[in-house]
């Protein structure tokens, strides 16, 4: 073996160089060939990496933008119910407060109500039984004893005022009773012009025979005296003389109270 050999045999490149490197440039799968293609096509994928990251970028900050606005609007809504939401509860505690005070009046009228209920029964009761209903009025029969004037005032304070008779009928009811009482009829304000307490003049009468004859010139009241005949009872006396009357009511208190 002589030095060339040798040589040879340590370096296969020391062939040429040139030649070394084509041929390992024309091998497939050789270190030097993927080095290279491995410098070329990174700048595409680095450019391509560099887009995802801005639009990435671009997504996380639109959905920031959005989410914090959103946030915003969620946060100034919660704010608006909470002040909705106190303003509620302070109406709904003035209406509980309205409530309970309606709610003790109510007791309060209610119980009123009843004690008036129980008293107008009363009254009721009592009305009935004392006043005499005939067509539209009622009528209550005193067999106290007074004078015209007192007679009548007691009426009045009654709500009613002494009997006004204005038909046969109700002279005949009022005969039924047979009493000597007065009526609401007077000649007091000018002599001989009889007129009824709501100042009508008669309109039917029913005078005793001879009278009115205001004897001893004193006699302005009419009082409805105890005979036998119906259609003639009437009699005029002195006003100041005490007799039972009659008040006669077209409104009485129950029915006002009702
Ligand atoms: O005779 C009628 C006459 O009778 C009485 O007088 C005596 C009556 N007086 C009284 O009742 C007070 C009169 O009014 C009546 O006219
Ligand atoms: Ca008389």
């Amino acid at each position: 073996m002589n030095i060339e050999d040798i040589e040879k045999r340590a370096s296969p490149t020391k062939v040429s160089d040139s030649v070394y490197l084509n041929t390992l440039a024309q091998k497939p799968g050789s270190e030097a060939v993927s080095e290279g293609r491995q410098v070329r096509s990174g700048r595409p994928a680095a450019v391509c990496l560099g887009l995802l990251c801005v639009l990435l970028l671009a997504v996380i900050t639109g959905l920031s933008v959005t989410h914090n606005a959103e946030r915003e609007q969620l946060w100034n809504r919660y704010n608006n119910v909470t002040v909705e939401r106190d303003q509620l509860l302070d109406a709904n505690s003035n209406l509980t407060l309205e409530r309970k005070k309606l709610q003790s009046s109510c007791e309060v009228l209610t119980r009123e109500r009843d004690a008036l209920r129980r008293n107008l029964s009363d009254y009721e009761r009592l009305f009935l039984q004392e006043w005499k209903q005939f067509g539209s009025s009622y009528y209550y029969f005193f067999n106290k004893e007074k004078s015209w004037s007192a007679a009548r005032q007691d009426c009045r304070e009654r709500g009613a005022d002494l009997v006004i008779i204005n038909s046969r009928e109700e002279q005949e009811f009022i005969k039924k009773e047979n009493k000597y009482v007065w009526i609401g009829l007077s000649d007091a304000k000018s002599e001989g012009q009889w007129k009824w307490v709501d100042e009508s003049p008669l309109s039917t009468a029913f005078w005793r025979s001879g009278e009115p004859n205001n004897a001893n010139g004193d006699e302005n009241c009419a009082v409805f005296s105890t005979t036998a005949d119906t259609l003639k009872a009437w009699n005029d006396i002195p006003c100041s003389y005490e007799a039972g009357w009659i008040c006669e009511s077209t409104q009485p208190y129950v029915r006002r109270l009702q």
